[in-house]
């Protein structure tokens, strides 16, 4: 078999690059090891920066996402006995939508299939052959035989597990790694949740997220140790230990339900550098991770492949080759800054050593200096919401010019910059 981008893995980026490659008339087969099945049903991420929302709306999956996301303006912090919402729309003019990772595989494969895609499911890719080579070849094993798929490029988007990072030859890459002393155990339960929008809970037992679905479906998040074993968690202890952590405000109290899935995640951060090594370009878990405090990791990988889009439709549509080439600098600025988010949120939220009250208290001066300072609410408002993608993007390829020298600097924050940046003074939460 033989195609122009060869796409290892059907997660959001394997899939979301896809999509956007035969938007722009390039070929593309996505190899998947698992069924459709599984990956449709696996339950992973569950929000959506604005610019992912715009990303899926701008090329034509937007419909079921703003029929059944649930976008929220803000977060709320809970630490100390007290409760501080961080308006972020208000701060920043952009908003999060809720709307799980499972549901934006189903409207890409869905969208792909109707196109006429090709994405083989069970398809094992064993190994990439050629890649400093004009045809490289992806190796891969499906109904019991070996089987090759010879294309221009190959993308791996495979995870943190997948098969292409280990492609590059030894000594190409850099790798940068933090691991943290623990985990979280996540649960999905058929309970209303008895919140709005999402709340971080900062206490001495350890960390609560209460996160959600829909208006019927919680998702709810527990810190536990690095080797947790899940047997010994039954709903019930589950549930009070929820309940001992999150129900810290008077006259609140959480919605239990049956849990319909548990599972737990590890904690790491972790990068490789360069994201590219010849006609190989790596996207998403293959090539770094999160600790999911921040929310950013799809969010990056459909970052990563928005990018590699808009490369491969340079080269293919215009031969320019500064896209592709610049691929690795220009996402690691998006990378790290999600990176550096989403370490402080972890550190600031997570009982980090259980015998040190010093780092207990630098906590909670964190956490009330971002409920009560609108200039630290407003750092936090603007990484969790997501820096605006033409930050790091650049024009549509056909009006790019070559990347600028020294690289341009934009904070980020919308309409900041331009000299008739207007901002709107509304009544703030933080007169
Ligand atoms: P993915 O891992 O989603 O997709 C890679 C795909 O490649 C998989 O389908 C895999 O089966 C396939 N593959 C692997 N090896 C292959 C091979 N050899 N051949 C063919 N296919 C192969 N992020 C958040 O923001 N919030 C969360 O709460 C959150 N929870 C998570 C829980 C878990 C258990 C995990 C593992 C991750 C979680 N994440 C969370 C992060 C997650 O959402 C990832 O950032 C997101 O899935 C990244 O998407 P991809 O890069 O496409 O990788
Ligand atoms: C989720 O709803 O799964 C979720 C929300 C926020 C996070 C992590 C996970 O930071």
């Amino acid at each position: 078999m033989r195609t122009q981008v060869g796409i290892v893995g059907a997660g959001p980026a394997g899939l979301m690059l896809s999509h956007l490659l035969h938007r722009h008339g390039i070929d593309s087969v996505v190899l998947e090891s698992r069924s459709r099945d599984h990956v449709e049903h696996r339950v992973r991420a569950g929000v959506l920066e604005q610019g992912s929302v715009d990303l899926l709306c701008r090329t034509g999956l937007g419909e079921r996402l703003l029929r059944e996301g649930l976008r929220h303006e803000g977060i709320e912090l809970r630490f100390a006995g007290e409760s501080h919402r961080v308006p972020m729309t208000e701060l920043t003019g952009r908003a999060i939508t809720v709307y799980g990772q499972q549901e934006v595989v189903k409207d890409l494969i869905a969208a792909r299939l109707a196109a006429g895609g090709t994405i083989l499911f069970e398809a094992d890719v064993v190994r990439l052959d050629g890649l400093d080579s004009s045809s490289p070849v992806v190796r891969y094993r499906r109904d019991g035989r070996e089987e090759e798929l010879r294309c221009d490029f190959v993308a791996g988007c495979d995870g943190f597990h997948g098969v292409s990072r280990g492609a590059v030859p030894e000594g190409v890459l850099t790798s940068y790694e933090r691991a943290y002393p623990f985990a979280w155990l996540g649960v999905l339960a058929a309970a209303a949740p008895a919140v709005q929008e999402l709340v971080y809970a900062h206490h001495d037992r350890g960390f609560a997220l209460y996160s959600m679905r829909s208006p019927e479906i919680s998702r709810l998040y527990l810190q536990v140790a690095p080797d947790e074993d899940l047997a010994a968690w039954p709903d019930a202890r589950i549930w009070a230990e929820l309940r001992a952590r999150l129900e810290t405000v008077p006259g609140w109290s959480l919605t239990e339900g049956p849990v319909l899935e548990k599972s737990l995640t590890p904690m790491r951060s972790f990068v490789v550098e360069p994201m590219q090594w010849e006609r190989l370009f790596l996207a998403g878990d293959a090539v770094h991770i999160v600790p999911p405090t921040g929310a950013k990791g799809m969010n990056l990988a459909l970052a990563d492949v928005a990018l590699l889009g808009d490369a491969f439709a340079a080269w293919y549509g215009h031969g320019r080759t500064d896209l592709l080439a610049g691929y690795s600098t220009t996402a690691l600025r998006r990378v790290w800054r999600a990176q550096h988010f989403s370490w402080w949120m972890t550190s600031m939220l997570h009982r980090l050593a259980h015998d040190d009250p010093y780092e207990a208290k630098l906590q909670t001066a964190t956490l009330r200096y971002a409920a009560t300072s609108r200039a630290y609410a407003t750092s936090l408002a603007e990484n969790y919401v997501g820096c605006p993608r033409s930050d790091h993007l650049g024009p549509a390829p056909a009006e790019a010019q070559p990347p600028t020298w020294p690289p341009r600097d934009t904070p980020c924050r919308p309409g900041a910059g331009g000299s008739d940046a207007t901002t709107t003074q509304r009544r703030s939460t933080y007169s």
